[in-house]
């Protein structure tokens, strides 16, 4: 059979145990289409080694290392070794991590992986708790938001964390914010990054309706209103310390964001006072660091 009527292998195929809406499977599915089949996936505890299931039947069809919670970051830069050993310099090793996985519990491997600056593509994707385990607090959770370790009772106080700037102190190749709201952003992003060597790290938003109590077809248009709200402000970074956003929103206020997820429907009008001069500060320091955006809209 030619190269022009092969069926193109599909990547990700139906039948995962995800929720309704988990924008987790949004994130695989899109950043798969890009990377292609010549990709090896590590991925750690957390929805994706649960939702994908128990081999023969597993729904991703690229070769995936399930690994100890901590350890995405090292396993993939061993893999990637090993590789490089065998003259192999083509395959994309993708490490796949939730916000637990990445911002708290695989935070020390990713540091010293990306500190030798070690040929892996790191992307977390970020629902904002540890969903698998029963939506408990980490340290990407919003300020304001319920969780069950964070109940309305004692709802988080604490800002997120900003990983991508920790990552650009680093001073690796290629650090990004992207999110499954924007799909032709991510597409660029993944384009760029797949063709990066050394370490390169994107953060992407990925919406949970279990964990934050939205409606399952809304998940799209909840990172979208993240992104247009300034919430989650898209960006990149080259070298550490080149900054450039990657849209200019116009300003809008943080209530549409707000109001379809019951984790913040408890919060008092103080409160999302309080939310919104934070994103205000947050949006102003990162534009005093960036260069004019690529388009606006
Ligand atoms: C060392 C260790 N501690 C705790 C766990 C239990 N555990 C499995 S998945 C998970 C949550 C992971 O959260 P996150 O990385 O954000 O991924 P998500 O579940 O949200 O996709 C936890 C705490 C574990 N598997 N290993
Ligand atoms: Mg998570």
């Amino acid at each position: 059979m030619s190269e022009q009527i092969r069926a193109k292998r599909e990547l990700f195929i139906p039948g995962h145990y995800g929720c309704p809406g988990c924008g987790a499977t949004v994130a695989m599915q899109q950043t798969l289409s890009v990377l292609g089949e010549d990709t090896i996936v590590v991925m750690t505890a957390g929805c994706w080694s649960s939702l994908i299931g128990i081999y023969p039947y597993t729904c991703l069809t690229v070769p995936v290392v399930s690994v100890a919670f901590g350890a995405t970051a090292s396993v993939a830069a061993g893999i990637k070794a090993g590789l490089t050993i065998q003259g192999n310099d083509h395959t994309t090793v993708l490490a796949f991590a939730g916000d637990g996985g990445t911002f708290d519990i695989g935070f020390q491997p990713l540091s010293g992986v990306v500190e030798r600056n070690d040929d892996i593509l790191f992307i977390c994707y970020d629902n904002e708790a540890y969903m698998n385990t029963g939506i408990q607090r980490s340290s990407a959770t919003p300020a304001g938001a319920w969780t069950t370790t964070t109940p309305d009772s004692a709802r988080k106080g604490q800002r997120k964390k900003n990983m991508v700037e920790i990552m650009a102190a680093h001073r690796i190749p290629y650090a990004a914010t992207a999110s499954i709201g924007a799909p032709e952003d991510l597409k660029e992003k993944l384009e760029k990054a797949k063709n990066i060597k050394g370490s390169r790290f994107i953060h992407l938003f990925a919406s949970c309706p279990t964990g934050w109590r939205h409606a399952t077809e809304l998940s799209i248009e909840v990172a979208r209103q993240a992104i247009k709200s300034r919430v989650f402000p898209l960006y990149e970074v080259f070298g550490g310390d080149t900054w450039q956003l990657s849209s200019m929103p116009e300003k809008e206020g943080v209530d549409a964001y707000l109001k379809h997820q019951g984790r913040f429907k408890k919060m008092s009008v103080e409160e999302r006072d309080r939310m919104q001069m934070r994103v205000d500060d947050d949006w102003q320091r990162l534009i005093n660091r960036c260069q004019a955006p690529r388009a606006v809209g």
